[in-house]
């Protein structure tokens, strides 16, 4: 039996969290977490109406939830004209022409990654693979050297452990603010030497933009680099790997992406829709809110559940079936504002990086799907996955036909 009221904090809920989902819609859909005194919403029309009314459930949170280690106020935080403005400038750096020359970077950058196990015929697809190339891809769009990867990587841990942890003892704290203070030292030179020669980067474009006439600080251009660099790299591993899983635990599927590569789009959707690797988003409500299934009061703290909503069966039929050819993701709407799922958010604060997640995903897929030949999981590998708040798998052990 799966306990109705399962603390979402508990062990059993950290190993599958997926099995308390329709439970939680069903019989506790505003859950109360005394020991972190918040809320968290597991409907999908609830979700979305927190994510969706942006003034009445505010990104105050983030004040004390990211701005520790982003060194500053991230674009979630702004609101307005200086939200536009700002969002503006990011959105170029991942999208139109610019996006082109990403996607050869990251072609490039994912063919020498893969290069050494291909002849071995094993690959653990994320610690081997997705996890460097997400930070390379990243070093990439910002004008960072390549060869910074494992340090960048170091110091983004922190942030993105300090992001997610729902707790966290004092040491962790301080670890992950040491971490986070040695990111922003090794930026401090970066950004002063774009100021005076500014390149075709996005770091460039941050550091000579200017708002109502003035450029921005250092802390705000640290801030969005920071925002940037976690956001594209915590979750683009995570989804890789799960598309890799779900394709060979769905062998049909598997075949009929291989026949037709047009589906991967499709796949990647389905893949965010059915396993999201961000699954929750934070929120302050503004006034006392009512929902059908509860309340909460004013200034509480909302965590939308994005796993359990996205298996709403309010919103898709067969919700817990992994389907590519479902009709209700609409694939082509899944990297836009339009989106059924709500592994992107929505509305204000959407996702900024989602056509460049698709690309990415898209592009590194596309390569390795001919190349892993009769790919499946490796021989008396356990799959695992972890975290509450981004979750993945651990690692991915894949043997394929070794490529001569
Ligand atoms: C970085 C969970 C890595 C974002 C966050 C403080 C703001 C925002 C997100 C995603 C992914 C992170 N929140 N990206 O959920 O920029």
């Amino acid at each position: 039996m799966v306990d109705p009221r399962p603390s979402v904090l508990s062990e059993d809920f950290a190993a599958d969290p997926y099995r308390h989902f329709a439970p939680l819609r069903e019989r506790d859909p505003v859950h109360y977490e005394p020991a972190i005194d918040s809320y968290f919403l597991s409907r999908h029309a609830d979700v979305k109406r927190v994510l969706t009314d942006h003034e009445a459930f505010t990104t105050r949170t983030l004040q004390v939830r990211a701005e520790p280690v982003m060194r500053g106020p991230v674009l979630a935080q702004m609101t307005g004209a200086e939200h536009t403005a700002k969002r503006k400038i990011v959105v170029r750096g991942f999208t139109g022409q610019v996006l082109h020359d990403h996607v050869r970077a990251v072609r490039a950058n994912a063919a020498e990654l893969m290069a050494p196990f291909l002849a071995r015929g094993r690959m653990d697809l994320v610690n081997d693979f997705g996890k460097p190339l997400a930070v390379r891809a990243t070093l990439d769009v910002l004008g960072l050297d390549r060869e910074d990867g494992p340090r960048v990587a170091a110091w983004l841990g922190g942030v993105a452990e300090f992001i997610t942890a729902i707790t966290l003892t004092p040491e962790r704290r301080r670890h992950c603010l040491d971490r986070a203070e040695a990111l922003e030292a090794y930026l401090r030179p970066v950004i002063a030497e774009r100021r005076r020669r500014p390149g075709a980067d996005l770091i460039s474009d941050l550091c000579t933009a200017e708002f109502d006439g003035v450029a921005m600080s250092d802390r705000d251009v640290t801030a969005l680099i920071i925002n940037v660099l976690a956001a594209a790299v915590e979750p683009a591993d995570k989804t890789l790997a799960l598309l890799f899983k779900h394709l060979i635990d769905h062998p049909e599927q598997m075949a009929r992406v291989r026949r037709d590569p047009e589906l991967l789009s499709a796949a990647i959707a389905e893949t965010l829709r059915y396993t999201p690797p961000v699954h929750l988003i934070p929120r302050t409500a503004q006034e006392g809110a009512v929902f059908a299934g509860g309340t909460v009061p004013a200034g509480a703290t909302v965590f939308c559940m994005i796993g359990a909503a996205n298996r709403d069966p309010a919103a898709f039929a067969a919700p817990d079936v992994f389907d590519i050819h479902r009709t209700d993701l609409g694939a082509a709407r899944s990297f836009t504002a339009a989106a059924q799922h709500l592994s992107f958010g929505a509305g204000l604060h959407q996702c900024v990086g989602a056509a460049f997640a698709r690309a990415e995903i898209d592009t590194v897929a596309a390569m390795l799907l001919p190349l892993l030949d009769e790919v499946r999981h490796s021989p008396g590998s356990r799959y695992r996955e972890a975290g509450l708040y981004t979750r993945g798998p651990v690692s991915l052990s894949l043997d394929f036909t070794p490529v001569r």
